[in-house]
């Protein structure tokens, strides 16, 4: 009977713990014809080592634009520690939509070529910021 206890409390233990680490967690597939996109903890500083990727999704025939409302990543040449980077499609193969983004410089909207928009952001192990907000729409 005490094993059995003892067993529970470890397994909602591992359930706390693994409920703890999707409030981290980030990303998505996202569909329709607008909506948000925001870093982690938004507009918190961002974690450490994050790796979020979201796919929108709109309409066959329209396009995806993505608005900026507010933009500070931790600044760096080529963006090589912490980075947003746009593509125009549905995976990391897709061509770049720019240039990869980071620093205090609100970027200008972006839209895609067709209906689907990859998303995918990045943060090293140290300095961290507010992260980005941005609204995506149909065009
Ligand atoms: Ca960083």
């Amino acid at each position: 009977m005490m094993e059995t206890s003892i067993l529970k409390l470890i397994a909602f233990c591992l359930v706390l713990g693994v409920s703890l680490a999707q409030d981290v967690t980030c990303g998505g597939a996202l569909s329709g014809s607008s909506g948000t996109v925001q870093s982690p903890n938004y507009p918190d500083r961002y974690p450490h080592n994050a790796n979020c990727v979201w796919t929108i999704t709109t309409e066959p025939g329209t396009q995806v634009r993505l608005t900026f409302s507010s933009f500070l990543l931790e600044n760096s040449n080529n963006c090589s520690y912490d980075s947003l980077m746009l593509r125009d499609g549905n995976s990391n193969e897709a061509a770049m939509l720019g240039e990869p983004l980071c620093g205090a410089f609100l970027p200008f909207p972006v839209t895609s070529t067709s209906n689907v928009m990859y998303i995918e952001f990045k943060s090293d192990d140290v300095i961290r910021a507010s992260g980005f907000q941005a609204l995506w729409s149909t065009v």
